[in-house]
């Protein structure tokens, strides 16, 4: 059961979009944990955007109204988002035109939600004169859509989509008060907080965004996203949220990482937090969210994962800018172990130390590699392998320390690795 009127995920980052087969157990699941709402707005869909004049050719359409039928079987509302803004020119009539059509053909293959998506795009100079020209697209699509009146929702996504776009501040900002002001109130305003991804999101940083926009805001959560580093998957709980804040927004959409198996501890964990009672932690929320995700990891017998072993790995690959505990003890061993000052028998009960948290994240990959659901192993492995090795280089690295290995300790990899190493402290 559903604890918040608008409570779901958006598919809506840069990259590759799901398949229909992931789409369909996305459904399944959200369904099981009490998600109403999935937001189709896949920023690499060329017809989603680069292309958003066009009609979905007649395989893409098909596609589209098999996705519908199936997010309906599971009881999803799905709303279906267009991303105009690259290029749309109000003052052109065919533009004007070529809007309201390509909506009114998406609602024909049964889509009864919609959106509108600014973000990312170009600023005008004019940043209050861009909103009334947005405002009056959109209640231009709702007419489009519904000449009798608003039947479905309308979600809005602005380009000032969170404090840190806004200028010259939220309570400030010329564009933000002419939204407000402008769109109807039944449209829903999206928003993702103080930053695009944003590790915490204040009661009062919403209740100011809702003052300036004369409504309660919708969370577009980009908390769990990956999208924007090859180094990141985020398999935390929903977290740096205080409970009150669910009183101020009008829902929580959150547009997690790209591969979707990954993403059972975040959106089960969003679901947790909706419905949570006073004495709730993202913590407690986890453990729950990990025993729901174990059996998927414990298909064969022969290679059995336990819930700490799952736990290392959610820590060790956690939260934006943040790790678990337990990743946090192992990055403390492991600088003590390649720090000159140690010695060598705490060396060794160090480097022990990181042998069995290395042996846990091989179990999990040796499960999954004998395990049913390919999916699962295809997208945790490049991360899983990533830290097995380097956590061998670590090791043999110590092992042969002052023997013949001067290179142990040197980063390999590519230029944004070693770009990562620079300007910054660890
Ligand atoms: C963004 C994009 C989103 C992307 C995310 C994380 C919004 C409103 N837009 O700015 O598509 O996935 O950052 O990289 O968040």
């Amino acid at each position: 059961m559903s604890t918040m009127p608008v409570l779901g995920v958006i598919e809506g980052f840069y990259g590759r979009p799901w398949t229909a087969a992931q789409r369909g157990r996305l459904f399944e699941r959200m369904a099981a944990w009490g998600l109403n709402t999935y937001l189709y707005a896949p920023k690499d869909d060329r017809w989603h955007r680069q292309e958003w004049r066009e009609a979905y050719p007649a395989a893409e359409a098909e596609s589209l109204r098999a996705l519908v039928e199936d997010a309906r079987q599971h009881g999803v509302r799905l709303v279906y988002a267009l991303a105009p803004g690259l290029d749309l020119d109000w003052a052109n009539g065919a533009d004007r035109r070529a809007l309201a059509q390509k909506f009114v053909s998406v609602q024909r293959l049964g889509i009864e939600h919609f959106s509108l998506l600014f973000d990312d795009i170009p600023y005008a100079p004019d940043r209050a004169a861009q909103a009334r020209e947005q405002v009056a697209a959109t209640h231009h699509v709702l007419d489009a859509l519904w000449p009798d009146g608003q039947a479905g929702l309308m979600l809005f996504c602005p380009t000032e989509y969170c404090a840190e776009r806004a200028r010259p501040g939220v309570a400030s900002s010329p564009y933000l008060r002419a939204l407000g002001e402008g769109l109807r109130p039944s449209v829903d305003i999206l928003w993702t907080g103080p930053q695009v991804v944003s590790p915490e999101i204040s009661v009062q940083s919403i209740l100011e965004v809702n003052r300036a926009v004369c409504r309660p805001v919708l969370l577009w959560d980009n908390l769990h996203a990956s999208d924007y580093s090859l180094h990141r998957l985020h398999l935390g709980p929903y977290a740096g949220r205080p409970l009150d804040l669910r009183a101020g927004v009008a829902g929580i959409l959150s547009n997690p990482n790209n591969p979707l198996e990954p993403n059972t501890p975040g959106l089960f964990s969003l679901a947790d937090y909706a419905g949570a009672a006073p004495d709730w932690t993202p913590e407690t929320s986890l453990d729950r969210a990990l025993e729901v995700w174990l059996p998927e990891f414990m298909a064969v017998p022969a290679h059995p994962v336990t819930l700490e072993d799952l736990r290392l790995v959610a820590h060790m690959l956690y939260l934006p800018g943040q790790l678990g505990p337990q990743a946090v003890r192992v990055l403390t061993v492991a600088r003590q172990v390649v720090d000159l000052q140690t010695g060598a028998e705490q060396r060794a009960s160090l480097l022990e130390e990181l042998r069995a948290a290395r042996r846990r994240v091989v179990r999990v990959l040796r499960a999954l590699e004998a395990g049913p659901n390919r999916d699962l192993l295809f997208d945790l492995h490049p991360y899983l392998v990533d830290v097995v090795e380097e956590l061998n280089r670590l090791m043999v690295g110590a092992t042969q320390r002052g023997e013949d290995d001067p290179e142990a300790f040197l980063y390999r990899g590519s230029l944004a690795d070693h770009l990562m190493t620079l300007g910054r402290e660890n």
